[in-house]
C-alpha cells in the first residue's frame, strides 16, 4: 500500500518558497535519492512520523545524536526543567563542567576542552589552534571525509559534498583551499609523500578515525597507528574527528576501540543528545592557547547553552551507566541487520559491499570491497536510490545518499531488525 505523502509534499511546496530547496541542510532534500522527503513531525523511540501520519523505523537518528532514540525521557524532562531555568545566559554555568569532567572521562586524551555549537565550529576551531601551537599553515584531510562547512574543510569532502558530485564548493577562494591538501584515505605511503613535500609545514592531520561521511570506511589494519607514528614524527598534530564516531562506537570512541591517542578530538552529535552542542578538546598545553588564556581567539554566543549541556549530561551520564550493556546490545542488533539485509541482496543476486563498525554502517551497492573514496563512487547510485525509495515505502527512513552511514539506537529491538530485513527482500524484488 502506497504511502501517501501528500501533506509532506504540501510542506515542500511551502518551505521552498523561504528555504532554499526547502531545507536547513542539503542531503536532507532527498535530491540524491528522488521524490519528496517527508517532514519528520514526532519521534519516539526508534520511530519516526511524518507528516501524513505515515510510521518509520528510523535509521539515521538525526545523523547521528539519537543513539538513545527519540524523546528519551531523562533527556526530556532534562531539557524541560533547565528550560525552567532560562534558555541562555551568555554567562557560566556550573553544567559546563560537569559535562566537561564526563568527557574528560571518557576521553583520557582530553585534558581540557571548549563547547561549541555545531561540528563545523569545532573542527574550525581546532584547526586554529593547531596551526597558532605549530606556527605552521597546511593541513591535511581525506578524500570522502567531512568536518563541517568550513572554508578551509570543502576540499573534496564528504557527506553532501559527495552526494552532489561536487569537487568543492564555489565560493571558497583558491587561495585559502590552497592550504588544504586531500589524501585518499587508508593510504600510507600518500601521508609519506605529503609529508615529505611539506617538511616542517603542515599543522595538522584531520581525520575520521572511522569514517562515516563517505559511507561507512574503516581505517585499515595499522593505519591510524601508522598516523600517529608519522605526526609525532614530523611535529604535526593529529586530530580525531569523533563528532559520528564519539561515544558511538563506544563511550571513549574510536580512540577507545582503537587505542590510538590524537593529540586534539572534535566531538560533536550525540555530545547534545540532539541539541545543538559540539566540543574540540586535548592536551593542556594546546587548548591553553585560546583566549582569554592565550592568542587564539574563538567564541559563541551560545556555547555551552544551558539546555545543550543538560541534554548532554542526561544522554552520557545514561551511556556511562549502561555502558556494558548498551554498546553489546547495539553491536548484536547492527549485526543482524547488516548481515541479515546483505543475505537477501545476495540471494536477489543484487552486488552489495557492506561495512560496519558497531552500530553505524552503510551498504554499498557495489561488488567491491570499499576502502576509501575511489571505492565507494563505484557504488550504483541509482540502484542504491531505488532501493532507499522502496525501504521508504515499506516504513524504513535510511539516510538519503548512498555517502552517509546509517545508525541505530538502543531503542531498536530484535522485532525491528527482522521487520528491517522483511522490508528488504521486498526491496530488492520490487
Ligand atoms: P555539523 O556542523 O553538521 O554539526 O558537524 C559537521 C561534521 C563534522 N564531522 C563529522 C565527522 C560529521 O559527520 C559532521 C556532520 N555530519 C553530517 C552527516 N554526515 C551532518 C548532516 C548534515 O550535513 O545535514
Amino acid at each position: 500500500m502506497r504511502r501517501t505523502l501528500s501533506r509532506s509534499a504540501a510542506l515542500q511546496a511551502r518551505a521552498e518558497k523561504y528555504l532554499p530547496g526547502g531545507v536547513d541542510s542539503p542531503v536532507r532534500a532527498f535530491r540524491a535519492v528522488g521524490g519528496n522527503p517527508p517532514f519528520a513531525i514526532r519521534g519516539e523511540g526508534a520511530f519516526l512520523w511524518d507528516a501524513d501520519g505515515n510510521r518509520y523505523l528510523d535509521y539515521f537518528g538525526s545523523w547521528g545524536p539519537m543513539i538513545l532514540g527519540h524523546a528519551f525521557p531523562p533527556v526530556v524532562e532534562a531539557i524541560r526543567a533547565a528550560a525552567a531555568n532560562s534558555t541562555s545566559f551568555g554567562a557560566s554555568t556550573p553544567a559546563e563542567a560537569d559535562l566537561a569532567e564526563l568527557v574528560t572521562l571518557a576521553f583520557p586524551s582530553i585534558e581540557k576542552l571548549r563547547f561549541v555549537n555545531s561540528g563545523t565550529e569545532a573542527a574550525m576551531s581546532a584547526i586554529r589552534l593547531a596551526r597558532a601551537y605549530t606556527g605552521r599553515k597546511y593541513i591535511v584531510k581525506f578524500e570522502g571525509c567531512y568536518h563541517g562547512h568550513a572554508d578551509g574543510l570543502l576540499v573534496k569532502a564528504g557527506s553532501g559534498v559527495a552526494t552532489f558530485g561536487l569537487p568543492g564548493s564555489a565560493g571558497v577562494p583558491e587561495e585559502v583551499a590552497h592550504f588544504t591538501l586531500a589524501l585518499p584515505f587508508n593510504d600510507v605511503q600518500a601521508v609519506e609523500m605529503a609529508l615529505e613535500a611539506h617538511r616542517d609545514e603542515i599543522a595538522c592531520i584531520l581525520v575520521e578515525p572511522v569514517v562515516g561521511n563517505m559511507g561507512c570506511v574503516l581505517p585499515a589494519e595499522g593505519y591510524l597507528e601508522a598516523l600517529r607514528r608519522l605526526t609525532q614524527q614530523e611535529g604535526v598534530l593529529l586530530i580525531f574527528d569523533e563528532v559520528m564516531t564519539g561515544f558511538r562506537l563506544a563511550f571513549g570512541g574510536a580512540q577507545e576501540v582503537y587505542g590510538v591517542r590524537p593529540d586534539l578530538t572534535v566531538l560533536g552529535k550525540i555530545l547534545g543528545g540532539g541539541l545543538p552542542c559540539a566540543a574540540f578538546g586535548g592536551r593542556k598545553e594546546i587548548m591553553d592557547l585560546l583566549a582569554p588564556l592565550g592568542p587564539v581567539y574563538q567564541a559563541g554566543t551560545l556555547s555551552g547553552n544551558p539546555l545543550a549541556m543538560a541534554a548532554g549530561l542526561a544522554t552520557l551520564t545514561h551511556l556511562r551507566t549502561h555502558r556494558d550493556s548498551i554498546y553489546p546490545q547495539l553491536e548484536r542488533l547492527a549485526a543482524a541487520v547488516v548481515d541479515g539485509v546483505t543475505a537477501e541482496a545476495a540471494s536477489a543476486g543484487i552486488h552489495l559491499t557492506a561495512n560496519r563498525a558497531g552500530s553505524m554502517f552503510t551498504w554499498f551497492f557495489t561488488g567491491e570491497p570499499v576502502k576509501d573514496f575511489a571505492s565507494a563512487s563505484t557504488s550504483n547510485t541509482s540502484t542504491f536510490a531505488r532501493f532507499h525509495r522502496a525501504m521508504l515505502e515499506n516504513g524504513i527512513w535510511l539516510p538519503p545518499s548512498q555517502f552517509e552511514a546509517a545508525f541505530l539506537s538502543a531503542a531498536h529491538t530484535m522485532a525491528d531488525v527482522d521487520a528491517t530485513i522483511s522490508a528488504a527482500r521486498e526491496a530488492f524484488r520490487a
